[in-house]
Order: C-alpha cells, then sequence, then structure tokens
C-alpha cells in the first residue's frame, strides 16, 4: 500500500476522493435499453439476453420455475444450508427488533397524532450475475422485505446459482426472473407481459445497472441508493494484529478492481506490519489479480493524532469502518459519517457482510454523509394520522387561523372556523 505520512489538511479532500465515474456516456447506453424494453416488453427481454449475454430465453421462459427454485436445496451442502440459515435467522432478529411500536401523541388536549408504517406493496430485487454469486444480498434485501410485508417481492438475476434460489426460498420470494443487467431493471420498472412492475428497486450491480436504477428514479420509481464501489477503511492502533488489518483489506479488495481501501493510523510500526502481511496473503487469494489491483489505488494514511483520525475518517464517510483501536467503542461515538463500524479485533467486516445480523446494502462513495443503509425502514412508507376532537379542535382551531390568515390562505382558515362556528351553536358558551 502507498503511505502517505502526515498530510495536510488542505490535501485531505483530493487524497480522499473517490474515482470519478464518467455516467453520462454510460447513461447515454442504458438509455435506450430501458426505452426498448418499455416499448417490447417480454420480447425486448429476450432479445437483449440473446444480444448481450447470449442466452436463449424463448424456450425456457423468463420466470424461473417453482420446481427449480425448490430442487436448489439438494444441489446445496448440508453445511452451506445450515450456514444460510443461521445468517437468515441473525438477519432477522435484528431487523424484526426495527419494528416500532405504534404511538398516539397527544400534542394538545383532543389533538392526536401518530403513525402507521405500512410495507411497500410492491418490490424489486436485482442480484447480479458474474464472479461472485451473492446469494447473501438476497438474505439482506428479501429479510426486510419479508418483515416489512410488502406484498409483492420479486427477484431479478441473471444468475442460477442454487443458493441464490434457496435464500430466495427462504425469504419467501416465488417470483424469480432470468434477467440481468439495465434490462432487469427497465422490467422492473415498466412491468412486462412477465414482470410485474414494483415501486422501488433495490441491489448491486454493475455501472450499467447502477445507471439503470438512476434512469429510472429520475422517472419516479423508487431506488434503494445510489450505489458505487464498494469500500473499507480501517483505523488501527499497536494493539491491533497486522494480519487481521490485513485480511480484512483484502476481503474489501477481491470486490473488485474498483474497490476502495483506505487504513489510517497514529503508528507507522503498525502501517509497516501490515503491509509486510499482505503480499503472503494475497498470493494465497484465487482472486489475487482483482484484489492486486483494488490495492494499486489503496493508501495507508498515517496521522499525528486519534483527533486527525477522526476527523479524516468523518472527512472520508466509508461505507464500511473498521476500528482495530484500543477504545474501539468511544472512538465510534465520535464517528458521525459511516455506513456500518466494526469494533475491535474479531469484528472482521466479513461477519457483517453475511450473518452477524445487520445489513451489508451500505451507502458508498461518500453517501454515508447523508443516508442510511438498507434496513426495515428502507421497505417501508410511514402514513401519518391525526385525529382531533371537538375540544381539540377549540384549542387547536385558533392557533389554525391566524397562521391561514397571514399566509393569506381564507379557505384555509373558513375550514377552521366554520367548525368551530358549528361547535359554538351547539353549545353555546
Ligand atoms: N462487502 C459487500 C457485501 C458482500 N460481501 C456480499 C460479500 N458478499 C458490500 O457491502
Ligand atoms: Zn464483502
Amino acid at each position: 500500500m502507498n503511505i502517505i505520512p502526515f498530510p495536510d489538511r488542505a490535501d485531505w479532500p483530493a487524497l480522499l476522493a473517490r474515482p470519478v465515474q464518467s455516467t453520462q456516456q454510460i447513461e447515454a447506453a442504458v438509455a435506450p435499453i430501458l426505452a426498448q424494453v418499455r416499448a417490447g416488453g417480454d420480447a425486448a427481454l429476450i432479445a437483449l439476453a440473446q444480444k448481450f449475454d447470449k442466452v436463449d430465453l424463448s424456450t425456457g421462459g423468463l420466470a424461473v420455475t417453482t420446481s427449480e427454485i425448490e430442487g436448489a436445496e439438494s444441489q446445496l451442502s448440508d453445511e452451506l444450508k445450515a450456514a444460510i440459515e443461521q445468517a437468515y435467522q441473525n438477519i432477522r432478529l435484528f431487523h424484526e427488533r426495527q419494528k416500532q411500536p405504534i404511538e398516539k401523541i397527544e400534542t394538545m388536549p383532543g389533538v392526536l397524532c401518530w403513525r402507521k408504517s405500512v410495507g411497500i406493496e410492491k418490490v424489486g430485487l436485482y442480484i447480479p450475475g458474474g464472479t461472485a454469486p451473492l446469494f447473501s444480498t438476497v438474505l439482506m434485501l428479501g429479510v426486510p422485505a419479508q418483515l416489512a410485508g410488502c406484498r409483492e417481492v420479486i427477484l431479478c438475476t441473471p444468475s442460477n446459482h442454487p443458493a441464490i434460489y434457496f435464500a430466495a426460498k427462504l425469504v419467501g420470494i416465488t417470483k424469480v426472473f432470468r434477467i440481468g443487467g439495465a434490462q432487469a431493471i427497465a422490467a422492473m420498472a415498466y412491468g412486462t407481459a412477465s414482470v410485474p412492475q414494483v415501486y422501488k428497486i433495490f441491489g448491486p450491480g454493475n455501472q450499467y445497472v447502477t445507471a439503470a436504477k438512476m434512469l429510472i428514479a429520475k422517472e419516479g420509481i423508487a431506488i434503494d441508493m445510489p450505489a458505487g464501489p464498494s469500500e473499507v477503511a480501517i483505523y488501527a492502533d499497536d494493539s491491533a494484529v497486522p494480519a487481521f488489518v490485513a485480511a480484512d483489506l483484502l476481503s474489501q479488495a477481491e470486490h473488485g478492481a474498483d474497490s476502495q481501501v483506505l487504513l489510517v493510523s497514529t503508528s507507522k510500526k503498525l502501517i509497516s506490519m501490515v503491509n509486510l502481511a499482505l503480499p503472503a496473503q494475497l498470493d494465497k487469494l484465487p482472486r489475487k489479480e482483482l484484489a492486486a489491483k483494488a490495492l494499486l489505488n489503496s493508501k495507508a494514511i498515517l496521522v499525528e493524532s486519534e483527533a486527525d483520525a477522526i476527523d479524516l475518517l468523518n472527512a472520508y464517510a466509508a461505507e464500511h469502518l473498521i476500528l482495530s483501536v484500543e477504545n474501539a467503542e468511544a472512538v465510534a461515538e465520535q464517528i458521525v459519517n459511516a455506513g456500518s463500524i466494526f469494533l475491535g479485533n474479531y469484528t472482521p467486516e466479513s461477519a457483517g457482510d453475511y450473518a452477524s445480523g445487520t445489513n451489508h446494502t451500505l451507502p458508498t462513495n461518500g453517501f454515508a454523509r447523508a443516508y442510511s443503509g438498507v434496513s426495515l425502514d428502507s421497505f417501508v412508507k410511514k402514513i401519518t394520522i391525526q385525529h382531533i376532537t371537538p375540544e381539540g379542535l377549540q384549542v387547536l382551531g385558533p392557533v389554525v387561523e391566524v397562521m391561514a390568515e397571514a399566509e393569506s390562505l381564507d379557505a384555509h382558515k373558513r375550514a377552521v372556523s366554520l367548525r368551530l362556528a358549528s361547535l359554538t351553536e351547539v353549545n353555546p358558551a
């Protein structure tokens, strides 16, 4: 890793900047695909699968059959099934507790306000194909969708990995479609004869999928969040185990050549020991070429003090932040920008990626400054409800009348005044 000793604060923004992705070209390539699916429906999906993926969907159909989904189980080892089931339980437990009881608040006597949560009726999940079959993401998106009570949850994936089907079954998804790329996003956004239209689309994907999500978001379909390459920042001191830190850096680096990896430390010794541990571990990885490329853009930043480290980490707003420092919990208190934080020497990011219970769909690219990761909330809408009694209107009404008059909105005022007058008629004071 490149070591950057004691950078000037003025240089932090440049140092922490993510590579700029030129989206214009990609959007220009994606827009016609969206239009084609919108106009051509299933036939367009079949043609696009043939063109881009060299897959013939004209005979087998777009939908994965129930027997394929049911049969996936028999193709997995008992060990993997048990692991997926355990992860499912943990993710379910953690997300279940995010449900909040309805609390009716009496803001003034007789003025009751509350909120109810309603699952978004129709949601679509996308799981990419590619070199890693991300069945863990099926759990991360499917579990909160299931808990939120979304009426229709569909899944598009070009992968036919049995673990994806098995995870889909666990979370109660019955509609799975063999569609990948930007055309999958289009299918879910517009609907086709086979694919139901949804109101919100979730899931990772390559630049084309991301561009498609951004374009359909402009058309009013909700998306989970703008996604960029995955990233980890690790803040480590001399209490960290260099081999563990190296392993965590590599676990992020193996996601792809564009992964962002950052090490921050006040200890020069720790940084050099991590640098020593990296090559040997890297060499053993089947995905070492990808990871090596990601490491080329990685940085180890040496800082003067803990305060500097915290400021720097808050400026970076990492998707994942590992705090391998003695006082990890106290440091975490001071972190205001991060997607998900991992404390201590025995909390690898992998735990959260798969199975501890937290969600791994997190804001990248600095979006952690303003966005949260996916949670139960991402799958529900909150509808506010109010009920005012006649007595309540008598105390609240005059407040509204004064404000409406000052905004020159007479009809608003009248909606209150008429009612107040009717109350005085019935019960003359
Ligand atoms: N680190 C990825 C999630 C993932 N890792 C899936 C392994 N499988 C983005 O948070
Ligand atoms: Zn990961």
